[in-house]
C-alpha cells in the first residue's frame, strides 16, 4: 500500500525464516566492540532506542567510519546489500544499515532521516513486537500525520517525496512478536541506506 507518494508498505514481505536469520544476525552484530548502544544527543539525553550501525556509524548528526568509542565499525554485508536490491530495485546500493532495538518503553521521537548525503530510499524491515509508526509531513513534527502498525515481516520503502517526511514510533506492544529467537521479546528495526559518501 501507498501511505503516501514514494512511502510504501509491503505488510509480511519476510519470510519467518528470513525473519530469524536477520534476528539471529542482528544478534550477532550487537556484539562490542562497535555493538548495540544507545545514543547520547547533543542535549545530554539518552535515547530509549538502542542501535548498531554497519558500513558507517551515526551519530548525532553525522556518519563516521568509527563509534564515539573509536572502535571501527562493522562491515555492511553483500547479502544485506542484495536483500536491499529486492526491496528497492536493481540499482539499488546502500552502505548503512542502522538496527534499532526497542525494549518494551522505548520510543522514536520525531524527526527526519537528513545525514546521508543521497536522496535514494530507506529501506526499513520491522521485526519482533508490532508497533506504531507515525508517518508525518515534509514541514514539521506536527501533524498531519498517519499511524500505521508496523508486524514483523513487514517492509516499508521510503522514496522520492517522502525520504524527507517526519516520522517516529510512538509505542510497541510488548509480547505480540512472533517466535523468530527474540529472545526477551521487543522489536528490531533495520533501516538500510545510501550514505553517498567517498
Ligand atoms: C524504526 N527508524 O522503526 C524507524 C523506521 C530511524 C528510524 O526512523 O531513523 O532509524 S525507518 C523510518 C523512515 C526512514 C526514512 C524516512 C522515513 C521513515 N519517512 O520518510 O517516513 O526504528
Ligand atoms: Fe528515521
Amino acid at each position: 500500500a501507498e501511505i503516501a507518494p514514494g512511502a510504501v508498505h509491503v505488510p509480511d514481505w519476510l519470510s519467518p525464516d528470513e525473519q530469524a536469520r536477520l534476528v539471529e544476525a542482528c544478534r550477532e552484530w550487537s556484539r562490542p566492540p562497535a555493538g548495540l548502544r544507545a545514543t547520547t544527543m547533543p542535549n545530554g539525553s539518552v535515547m530509549s532506542v538502542r542501535s548498531v550501525c554497519l558500513g558507517w556509524h551515526w551519530t548525532p548528526y553525522k556518519y563516521e567510519r568509527h563509534t564515539e568509542h573509536g572502535e571501527p565499525v562493522k562491515p555492511f554485508p553483500d547479502w544485506l546489500g542484495e536483500l536491499g536490491r529486492r526491496a528497492a530495485g536493481a540499482g539499488y546500493r546502500p552502505d548503512i544499515a542502522l538496527v534499532n532495538y526497542y525494549d518494551a518503553g522505548a520510543r522514536m521521537g520525531m524527526h527526519r532521516d537528513a545525514d546521508e548525503r543521497s536522496a535514494e530510499p530507506v529501506v526499513s524491515l520491522s521485526l519482533g513486537d508490532t508497533c506504531v509508526f507515525r508517518f508525518g509531513n515534509t514541514d514539521n513534527r506536527g501533524r498531519p500525520w498517519t499511524d500505521v502498525e508496523l508486524h514483523s515481516g513487514d517492509l516499508f520503502v521510503f522514496g522520492g517525496p517522502s525520504r524527507l517526511a517526519f516520522h517516529g514510533v510512538t509505542r510497541t506492544f510488548p509480547g505480540t512478536g512472533p517466535e523468530i529467537g527474540l529472545r526477551g521479546g521487543g522489536r528490531l528495526n533495520i533501516t538500510l541506506r545510501v550514505s553517498g559518501m567517498e
